[in-house]
């Protein structure tokens, strides 16, 4: 039994055929295939990394580079290279999906070998007013919309190495919802006083895989996702929503069954729903 893997059938968006951002096909990998301990003597993925993340300061260099001597399941310097899923295997080198096969090997456009770690702010109010204390209650989110795909998305991103992950989650909320690579100093005081005491009440939500469709069998992204709610909405109603960085849009989403997100992201915010009505 996997741990720390949302309510996805072992992994779907990242065996989608097209690599993201590329001409490359994956192998195509059936449901009954994923595991790495199934049998599937046919499996002959592409290898591809992108040449966009190569000789970037943020990336790793190719594995086998007299330079790069990773140190696996552990943390790497100031890179951490543990997984929230345990122990994942390292195969000739290369270290192994812990979900199981993605039909296509090397990095792609991911910049670590094994886990890419992230961290996704799930900022939520009530819809409903008092005056509609008769209806269902209804939970919001703030959503982003990413530049790369077109789809909505919680406003996560890549921790940097050494940043504390909670710290990951409140600049990326800044950066990509509120703009704040744009904002003046004057500008980043007041959002800094306005919202300090609000996202020190952040909860845990889910540390674990993400099902990006980035992913591959060397590569995958993990991530670490933090409720911040507003009961009564007053601190979040003050809020200038304004797309920055890689978001190109952003407002406050329903949360319902029938939304489609970007990754894992409708299972996380599945999750902070069921906290808030159960
Ligand atoms: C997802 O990718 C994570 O859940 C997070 O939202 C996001 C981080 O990647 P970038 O938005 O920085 O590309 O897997």
């Amino acid at each position: 039994m996997l741990k720390n893997v949302l309510a996805m059938p072992l992994h779907l968006k990242c065996r989608s055929p097209l690599y993201p951002r590329s001409t490359v096909q994956r192998f195509p990998v059936p449901d009954d295939k994923v595991a790495w301990n199934t049998e599937f003597i046919e499996y002959k993925p592409p290898t591809y990394t992108s040449p966009s993340i190569q000789g970037q300061p943020w990336a790793d260099p190719e594995i086998g580079r007299a330079n790069f001597s990773p140190k696996w399941n552990t943390l790497d310097g100031k890179v951490n290279r543990e997984s929230y899923m345990g122990l994942y295997n390292i195969v000739n080198g290369y270290p192994l999906n812990p979900v199981g096969r993605t039909g296509i090997c090397g990095r792609g456009v991911l910049g670590r070998w094994g886990p890419n770690h992230a961290a996704d702010p799930v900022v939520t109010r009530w819809k409903n007013t008092a005056k509609d204390i008769d209806k269902k209650p209804i939970l919001q989110f703030i959503a982003i919309k990413r530049r790369d795909t077109g789809e909505w998305a919680l406003p996560g991103g890549m921790v940097d190495p050494g940043e504390k992950v909670g710290a990951t989650a409140i600049r990326e909320f800044q950066e990509e919802a509120l703009n704040s690579l744009e904002a003046s100093e004057c500008e980043k005081q007041v959002m800094k006083e306005k919202l300090d005491n609000f996202f020190s009440s952040g909860i845990e939500i889910y540390s674990g895989y993400v099902d990006d469709p980035r992913n591959t069998d060397n590569a995958w992204m993990e991530t670490v996702a933090y409720n911040f709610h507003d009961e009564s909405g007053s601190i979040v109603s003050s809020l200038n929503l304004q797309a920055g960085d890689d978001a190109v849009g952003v407002q406050w989403v329903d949360i319902t069954s029938d939304i489609n997100l970007y990754a894992s992201h409708k299972d996380i915010v599945n999750r902070v729903l069921i906290k808030h009505t159960s």
